[in-house]
């Protein structure tokens, strides 16, 4: 078999096919470099000082983990001085971060989570990073964060890397969905699954359901449905999958289908959601989408929403297109 390196793969996206500008490149070249770095944080933990709290809290109230923060230093440092890049927004960061005046600047906008899974990095389980890749597309001089706030379509790149027992960096520049797997004796990302597709049935769904009791009907209703297997109206036995890294769970249905949900529910009833819109859903739905899957809000594909802050929530159903599409409609119905 041909093997493919990230490098080539992108060149080819480049010149042969006319997908990417080289700074854009660049810029995905960068981020799969820092994730590298990350992986190796990630895999030292208690030899590198890098497990437990760092006794800070991010904008959203959360405790961060020292992993967050040197996730998010690591791409931060290795980005802003390439020149691609107008601004970058984080999980972690309040507000937007500016490419300082002594660096070149460039017209694209990354947003990430740094390390996405938080609550799993100390007991060893699969995390994450999520990549979302903009535009800039208005024409004022400097960034500010109503540049950022662009609906998930206009997305140019997005990807993740899964930290688990292979470190895998998934990729889509609209061309498809490729995975490469991190090749750790010669450090380089080696091509590993061309041409992605999410089946469009399932019989496999990822929800906590240990906030059933708080769910809308629809979702009440769609998991009743699929827990009575067999003898209900769906005719089937479903299987259950919750590992609780994002990145897991949808890396998971990109390799053998399934459902994804983490709903709106009524103990925050002015929350639309758990997660965030800009980095963690929008690229996540770009990629199912890329991959023949489908992602929407419950009523609205997410792709087309029009954010009004940095770290709006939402709520997210994605994967299998036929099984998004029955809780979509149960939604529609209600
Ligand atoms: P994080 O970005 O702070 O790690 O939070 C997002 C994570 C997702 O990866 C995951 O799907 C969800 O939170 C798990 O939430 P819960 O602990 O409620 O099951
Ligand atoms: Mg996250």
């Amino acid at each position: 078999m041909r093997r493919i390196s990230l490098t080539q793969y992108l060149v080819e996206q480049q010149r042969d096919r006319g997908q990417i500008p080289p700074p854009l490149r660049l810029l995905i070249e960068t981020v799969a470099r820092a994730c590298k770095r990350i992986a190796i944080s990630v895999n030292k933990g208690a030899l590198g000082d890098v497990l437990g709290t760092a006794d800070t809290e991010n904008v959203q109230g959360e405790v961060q983990k020292k992993l967050d923060v040197i996730a998010n230093e690591v791409l931060i440092e290795a980005n802003v001085w390439g020149g691609h890049l107008a601004a970058m927004a984080s999980e972690e960061l309040d507000t937007i971060s500016l490419v300082p005046d002594r660096y070149p600047q460039g017209e694209y906008l990354l947003l990430f989570d740094p390390l996405d899974g938080s609550s799993n990095i100390d007991v060893n389980v699969s995390i994450g990073t999520i990549f979302s890749v903009l535009r800039k597309v208005t024409n004022h001089r400097g960034v500010d964060e109503s540049d950022f706030l662009q609906p998930g379509k206009q997305q140019v790149a997005a990807g993740y890397c899964v930290y688990g027992p292979q470190t895998t960096l998934v990729l889509t520049v609209g061309d498809g969905v490729v995975m490469f797997t991190l090749d750790r004796e010669t450090g380089s990302w080696v091509l590993t699954e061309d041409d992605v597709q999410i089946p469009a049935d399932t019989k496999e769904f990822a929800i906590n359901m240990s906030n059933m009791r708080h769910w809308a009907p629809p979702v009440r209703k769609y998991i009743d449905e699929c827990l009575a297997g067999k003898e209900g109206p769906r005719g089937k036995d479903f299987n259950m999958r919750w590992v609780a890294s994002m990145v897991a769970d949808v890396h998971r249905i990109l390799t053998r289908g399934g459902i994804f949900m983490y709903p709106w529910d009524q103990r925050e009833p002015n929350k639309p959601g758990k997660l965030r819109l800009m980095y963690e859903a929008n690229p996540m739905a770009f990629i199912v989408e890329q991959a023949g899957g489908a992602a929407t809000n419950g009523l609205q594909r997410i792709l087309d929403i029009g954010p009004t802050k940095l770290h709006e929530r939402v709520s997210v159903v994605l994967g299998s297109k036929n099984e998004v599409e029955r809780v979509t409609a149960y939604h529609r119905e209600a």
